[in-house]
């Protein structure tokens, strides 16, 4: 038996309580970083959500390769979901959520008001893997900051539910990862993007993805960030990162420049990153 660092006992109690939770919400929130809007999905959280109405909302869009955020929105309507792109940090986007939420939920509204109830309450659950901002939506809606955030994974560590007005509700809930990744660059990409401690994966595996995906989508701004010539980028993966480690002072010490190169994706410095391609099921034949 393996075990399985990331899945600790916490997770699966917070699993638990989403499920119990489920039955007294109307709607799901499941909250997706829009740089991996697949990878950052819980495949776990799918199966025990199955048929209640879900919104999924992609934030950190201020992050996000806007281009590609469009793309991925088609996407999920496509699969039947309505989506938001929001960034967090300005409220100025957040009522989207309570229109979005009404407008999902506009027959089961309307039956409440048919009944002759002056409020149609609506409650909702946020859900999602840690990290990706789901307690500083919950505070913006809310126009307090009651649940703590933080910019590391598993600052929530119980539901707390929020009261956004009379007729809207929502329930933060710590985030949740699953047991075991199928495909290792999901794991790859989570770490990247900080919703799985730092101490988990090693930083030179991280940046050495993060150094190709760069290389193979995003070169120019590559280029523009580090300083190099076209011919830099001819190298191999791992003659670049060495030869990249050197260039910014870090002599041979590999850790050092993986974790700036991390650090230098997370805050922003090659512009806005969108780590996922989607190719959408009905592009458009004959034309
Ligand atoms: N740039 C940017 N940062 C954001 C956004 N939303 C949240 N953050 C930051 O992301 C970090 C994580 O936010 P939290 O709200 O604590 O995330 P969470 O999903 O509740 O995390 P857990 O409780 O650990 O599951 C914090 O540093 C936030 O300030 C956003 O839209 N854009
Ligand atoms: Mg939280």
């Amino acid at each position: 038996m393996s075990t399985i660092q990331w899945f600790p006992g916490h997770m699966a109690k917070a699993r638990n309580q989403v499920q119990e939770k489920l039955k007294l919400v109307d709607i799901v929130l499941e909250i997706v970083d829009a740089r991996i809007p697949i990878s950052s999905q819980n495949p776990m959280l799918a199966e025990i959500i199955e048929h209640k109405p879900k919104i999924m909302i992609l934030n950190k869009a201020d992050l996000a390769d806007p281009k590609q955020t469009e793309v991925w929105q088609a996407y999920f309507k496509q699969q039947g979901y309505a989506s938001i792109a929001i960034d967090a940090q300005h409220k100025s986007q957040l009522p989207q959520i309570n229109k979005v939420v009404r407008t999902v939920l506009k027959d089961k509204i309307q039956k409440q008001y048919d009944k002759g109830l002056k409020l149609a309450k609506v409650r909702a659950i946020c859900i999602g893997i840690p990290n990706v901002g789901k307690s500083t939506i919950l505070n913006r809606l809310v126009h307090k900051n009651i649940a703590k955030t933080g910019d590391r994974p598993g600052v929530t560590k119980n539901q707390q539910w929020l009261k956004v007005n009379e007729e809207f509700e929502v329930l933060d809930t710590p985030g949740i990862l699953w047991p075991k990744f199928e495909d290792q660059t999901v794991g790859t990409k989570l770490a990247l993007l900080g919703s799985i401690k730092d101490s988990i994966y090693a930083d030179d595996d991280v940046a050495l993805f993060a150094l190709d995906y760069l290389k193979t989508h995003y070169a120019p701004r590559l280029l523009a960030a580090y300083k190099l010539n076209e011919a830099d980028l001819d190298q191999d993966n791992p003659d670049l990162m060495l030869f990249l480690t050197k260039k910014l002072g870090f002599k041979e010490d590999y850790d050092q420049f993986a974790q700036r190169l991390i650090l230098d994706i997370r805050k922003g410095r090659f512009g806005r990153l969108t780590f996922e391609d989607v190719v959408l099921a009905t592009d458009t034949v004959g034309d």
